[in-house]
């Protein structure tokens, strides 16, 4: 192995890789050294999209997702929306060592942590309440029902085109065959009454008093786009194991349970001891459908270089959905590293300098 050890961080989160560095030059494990890099941000809430305090959902609370993965056993501890405990990175960590899962979600995942000895608190701060306010006030109950909804949600309905006997085919099942007109007609969905615009209303709870239609598949969410920071980080250790993790408070003002990419296996991280690691950062509801970081350690598997790889990863998103924001990273089992981004100017990440100790770790960007 040539740049061994190694770390390999996206974005601009320095001190995360430079932890991370500590521990890998000091003989710790790629594992470690992960745990305790990820963590950096989680406590320095690192752009406020990692760690607690930061992208309020529509509630107003903050719900964490981590990942970890072991490299030389292919095994993965993860939480997603965990609630009131500030340590998602060691939590997940926590699942893959001290259970036989991979993943646990919500409460039970805050149940499960506390039994291990995690602290519960809340996650919400000053600024975060008053980013959820500004926002909740200027929604002003109403256009909230709607917010992560697409316009015209019905409007998926088209015409059949072979009228069988007993009515109509109709294309989705969101439509409704009426066999008196031959038709395909859109489901009587309640229209939801307007929330009385008072100040201070519940808007959930108006939410609530109407079944919400549901968005399409390619619905992108017309929210605060690109508040997206997560941390995701690649590490070899001087044994040649590999590990790789990432840690988000997913994306603002988002449906109360809403998982992005960054704890999906395959989609946030992958790694594998014989090839390399990759992670991924960005538009999580449209990359998790692709798992770029598996796709970026297949490609490697298959002879590319980390940045080739990367840019496949990358650009198999981008065909489908050529507005899609995001970057991935990716660094082979020897150390070599590079990445890939699509629909934002400039990607940077941070590399780990295993030459120079004065400077040990260097921002790049693509
Ligand atoms: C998510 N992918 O939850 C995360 C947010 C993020 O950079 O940025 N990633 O969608």
């Amino acid at each position: 192995p040539r740049n061994v050890p190694m770390a390999i961080t996206t974005w601009t989160f320095k001190n995360a890789t430079l932890r991370a560095w500590d521990v890998l030059s000091n003989n710790g494990s790629a594992l470690d050294a992960i745990e305790q890099g990820v963590a950096v941000c989680e406590c320095e809430q690192c752009d406020g999209t990692v760690g607690y305090g930061g992208s309020p959902d529509e509630d107003g609370e903050t719900t964490l997702d981590a990942l970890i993965m072991n490299g030389k056993t292919m095994n993965v501890g993860a939480v997603g929306g965990l609630r009131r405990v500030k340590n998602a990175i060691s939590v997940a960590r926590h699942v893959l060592e001290h259970t036989r899962h991979s993943f646990l979600v919500g409460d039970q995942a805050t149940e499960f942590a506390v039994q291990m000895g995690f602290h519960e608190e809340s996650l919400t701060t000053p600024d975060s309440k008053k980013m959820w306010m500004e926002w909740h006030n200027a929604k002003n109950c109403q256009p909230n029902f709607w917010f992560n909804v697409l316009p015209d949600p019905l409007k998926h309905c088209g015409p059949y085109s072979i009228p069988p006997k007993g009515g109509p085919v109709c294309p989705s099942t969101t439509c409704m065959p009426d066999t008196t007109t031959s038709t395909c007609q859109p489901p009587k969905v309640p229209v939801p009454p307007p929330c009385p615009a008072k100040k201070g209303f519940p808007c959930r709870a108006c939410r609530r008093a109407a079944p919400r239609p549901r968005a399409p598949r390619s619905a992108s969410l017309p929210i605060d786009r690109f508040n997206h920071d997560t941390i995701g980080m690649i590490a070899i250790d001087r044994k040649g194991n590999m590990a790789a993790g990432t840690s988000t408070n997913g994306v603002k003002f988002k449906i109360p349970g809403r998982i992005g990419d960054s704890p999906i296996p395959g989609s946030g991280a992958y790694v594998d001891n014989e090839v390399g690691g990759a992670t991924a950062t960005g538009d999580g509801d449209i990359m998790l459908r692709f798992l770029p970081s598996f796709v970026a350690v297949e490609e490697m598997r298959r002879g590319a270089a980390p940045g080739a790889a990367a840019a496949a990863a990358v650009a198999r998103v981008a065909r489908y959905h050529p507005s899609f924001m995001g970057a991935v990273v990716a660094m082979d089992r020897h150390g070599n590293t590079g990445a890939a981004c699509h629909g934002i100017p400039a990607f940077p990440y941070f590399v780990s300098d295993p030459g120079n100790l004065q400077e040990p770790v260097q921002m790049r960007t693509v």
